[in-house]
């Protein structure tokens, strides 16, 4: 029975991801920091599998470090880590930015996969199996208007998940990223700082990606046979052709 661990899992793709896997009978570690909707998961997806949760913020290591410490003995043995947890704040000219919205995205995107990478790599070391995905975006592979730190952070995680890969290499751990195009979750209401009018407006006039298609994509990847590694997947709406051009009705 495989184990997967996801961060980020309260919501959006993360959720949809916990949701997918539950369905197809892993045993999942949920985190997040809203305990109450961790809780609920926990709940629905019981009947299906079984649930560990687990509430950090992922900016605090010891936090990490605690929590991943605090699994049981049947869970330590992660197979699959998804690290999802993540988000933009703000979407200013980089000369009107917000430091503490650069802190939160440095600190959470970048810093915070790497907190809870570190906390998981040494056991699928040992173990000399693992299948770590990291969660990147179209906005790490070109920079968009206003999108400055954000970008910088996902072009971040694309250099992370490289070296990753290289340096995991020979070690029996699979290592790829996932980076979605627009995708209707909750990440916009977060962007704006909860004006929902303007991040509706995001995805208005076409069809976004949902966080199920994301998810259907990861499951693709995790379940490919054990000498086919998925190394770097883009995937945007059809009517994404990139950062900026999006075909609006
Ligand atoms: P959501 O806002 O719906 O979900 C974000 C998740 O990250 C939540 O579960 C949230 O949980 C968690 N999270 C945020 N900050 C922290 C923190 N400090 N510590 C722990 N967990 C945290 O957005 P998405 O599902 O869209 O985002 C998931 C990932 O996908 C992110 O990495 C994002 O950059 C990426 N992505 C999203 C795209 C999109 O268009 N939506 C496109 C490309 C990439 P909680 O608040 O409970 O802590
Ligand atoms: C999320 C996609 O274009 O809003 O990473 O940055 S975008």
């Amino acid at each position: 029975m495989l184990t997967a661990l996801i961060t980020g899992a309260t919501s959006g793709i993360g959720k949809a991801t916990a949701l997918k896997f539950a369905s197809e009978g892993m045993n999942l570690i949920l985190c997040g920091r809203r305990t109450n909707r961790l809780e609920q998961l926990r709940q629905q997806l019981s009947v299906e599998t079984e649930v560990q949760i687990l509430t950090f913020d992922v900016r605090n290591r010891s936090e990490v470090n605690e929590s991943l410490n605090s699994l049981p003995e049947d869970f330590r043995k992660i197979n699959i880590l998804i690290n999802n947890a993540g988000n933009a704040h703000g979407l200013d000219p980089i000369q009107q930015g917000n430091v503490e919205d650069w802190d939160a995205m440095i600190d959470i995107n970048v810093k915070g996969l790497l907190y809870v990478s570190k906390a998981v790599i040494p056991g699928m070391i040992e173990r000399k199996s693992g299948h770590i995905i990291n969660i990147g975006s179209t906005a790490g592979k070109e920079v968009y208007p206003n999108g400055n730190v954000y970008c910088a952070s996902k072009h971040a995680v694309d250099a992370i998940n490289q070296g990753m890969r290289i340096d995991l290499n020979g070690t029996g751990i699979r290592v790829g990223a996932v980076n979605p195009g627009l995708t209707q979750t909750e990440f916009s209401d977060v962007r704006f700082k909860g004006d929902t009018k303007k991040a509706e407006k995001v995805y208005q006039g076409f069809n976004a990606l949902q966080p199920e298609d994301i998810a259907d994509i990861i499951y693709f990847v995790v379940t490919r046979p054990y000498h086919v590694n998925i190394a770097d997947l883009v995937v945007m709406p059809t009517a994404q052709a990139s950062s900026t051009i999006v075909h609006k009705n």
